[in-house]
């Protein structure tokens, strides 16, 4: 090889290395930031304590709770509970673990929803038994997987909206795709300690029922019908009852090595970068398409929408994730925190709540992990700094009624614990917090580990 040449790929191969390089230079103090991230929680956790202990959740306004069902499933001390422990508050964690294993009891006559039940109760179970070891609260996850059960006896193998706890009664076929497909994670996982196949098989059949209604350009539709397998409408997206349908196919096929998933991924994954994916000025974004035609019809993105950067890095693809993701900061920017719907096109709030949601923080933190570059810790303290400004109240944190106006809503949901704040925390803390590369993270941020 003569020397310019050599010149010419040394030269190249600086230019690429100086283009895959993290930004230098911030002023981010991560330890500074954690430990804030640290006494938010303990904010929010102590009001939950002080104004709802032993109720499902906290009305940060009214200083009272809120109950799902007429009876508790201590659902914020559950889903908080593995994040209580990767904080490192033992004293909390040990007397929070003590209360669930000696008061939980799914032995209710209740109608519960099988994919909130599932994701927040059966997820959070199976995070904290993983990372205590212990056995009672395995114990209880199997006898709720057996009382959720029922759900998948439908004619077509989708599951029910509602299952009554005690009797195994079932209710509401309306059901959608991310509450049919976001169940295996957690199932399967069950299935895997327990030895019990059939949790694996009915919640995978219920994704295959889901996939195999597909159309033929490889889209879903927002709401099915369980009794016939019928699609209701026709509006595809990855927004509200798709989104987690999607991060499943992949991360099933990640944590149980199933090529089944691993092939329905992939297939969908074409779809969604021909029909969803929006190239426009401001940036890349995911709309809504009609499921037949693969037609646009709404230039819509949403704070749910912003769990699919996490899940493109996930999947390989830095690059869009990163861009996706700087789409998404645009969006929580326009206001300083970010609306429930966006129209990308205008730029603006078509639908101005705020519910706490974590999946823009989510995001952050799986591509900080990729990238190692500041910009999202960055992010993360803007996240930080907004949700601190708007939603921080003497009591806990509040939902935003609009985002313009900054008017609170009197409820904190139990993901802003299990979710928003523990993806913050993530982002900011040591690696060796949480083994990323060896952890996949129920859709509400549940930490699973691979172990069988
Ligand atoms: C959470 O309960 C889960 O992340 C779910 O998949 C979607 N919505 C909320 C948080 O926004």
């Amino acid at each position: 090889m003569n020397n310019t040449i050599l010149i010419f790929l040394l030269l190249l191969l600086t230019l690429a290395s100086t283009s895959a390089q993290p930004r230098q230079g911030t002023s981010i103090d991560k330890a500074a930031l954690a430990a804030e991230v640290r006494v938010e929680f303990l904010h929010a956790w102590s009001s939950y304590k002080r104004y709802a202990w032993g109720h499902d959740g906290l009305k940060p306004l009214s200083k009272t709770h809120y109950d799902w069902y007429r009876v508790s499933l201590y659902m914020t001390a559950l889903d908080a509970l593995d994040t209580i422990v990767l904080m490192g508050l033992k004293e909390e964690a040990d007397s929070t673990r003590e209360f669930i294993a000696t008061h939980l009891s799914f032995d209710h006559d209740i109608y519960v929803k099988n994919f909130e039940i599932t994701i927040r109760l059966l997820g959070g179970l199976l995070s904290s038994y993983q990372l205590t070891g212990d056995e009672r609260l395995l114990k209880l996850a199997d006898d709720l997987g057996t009382r959720l059960l029922p759900v998948f006896k439908s004619p077509t193998g989708i599951p029910y909206v509602e299952v009554n706890l005690k009797t195994g009664a079932v209710r509401n076929p309306r059901t959608n795709p991310a509450e049919v497909g976001t169940l295996l994670v957690e199932f399967g996982t069950l299935s895997k300690l327990t030895g019990k196949r059939e949790y694996y098989e009915v919640a995978k059949n219920a994704v295959m029922q889901i996939y195999n209604r597909r159309t033929s350009i490889g889209l879903v539709g927002t709401w099915i019908d369980a009794n016939t397998g019928e699609w209701l409408d026709r509006d595809s997206h990855l927004s509200a009852c798709i989104d987690s349908y999607y991060e499943y196919l992949l991360k099933c096929a990640i944590l149980f090595d199933d090529k089944d998933f691993k092939k329905m991924w992939d297939s969908s994954r074409v779809a969604i970068d021909k029909f969803l994916a929006d190239e426009t000025s401001t940036g890349l974004w995911f709309g809504h398409a009609d499921m037949q035609t693969g037609k646009r019809t709404k230039a819509w993105f949403g704070a749910l929408d912003a769990f699919f950067p996490a899940v493109l890095a996930l999947a390989g693809d830095v690059p869009r994730a990163a861009r996706l993701q700087e789409s998404c900061f645009k969006m929580w920017n326009k206001y300083g925190i970010e609306p429930d719907q966006f129209d990308y096109s205008k730029m603006d709030t078509v639908s101005p709540r705020y519910f706490l949601n974590p999946e823009i923080m989510e995001s952050a933190y799986y591509l900080y992990r990729y990238t190692d570059d500041a910009r999202y810790l960055e992010m993360g303290k803007t996240f930080l700094d907004g949700l601190k400004k708007h939603c921080r109240v003497e009591a806990g944190y509040a939902e935003l009624r609009n985002v313009a106006t900054k008017e609170k809503s009197d409820r904190m949901e139990s993901y802003f614990l299990a979710e928003t704040l523990k993806y913050l925390y993530l982002l900011f803390a040591p690696p060796e917090t949480l083994d990323f590369r060896k952890t996949i993270f129920n859709t509400e941020a549940h930490p699973i580990k691979k172990t069988w």
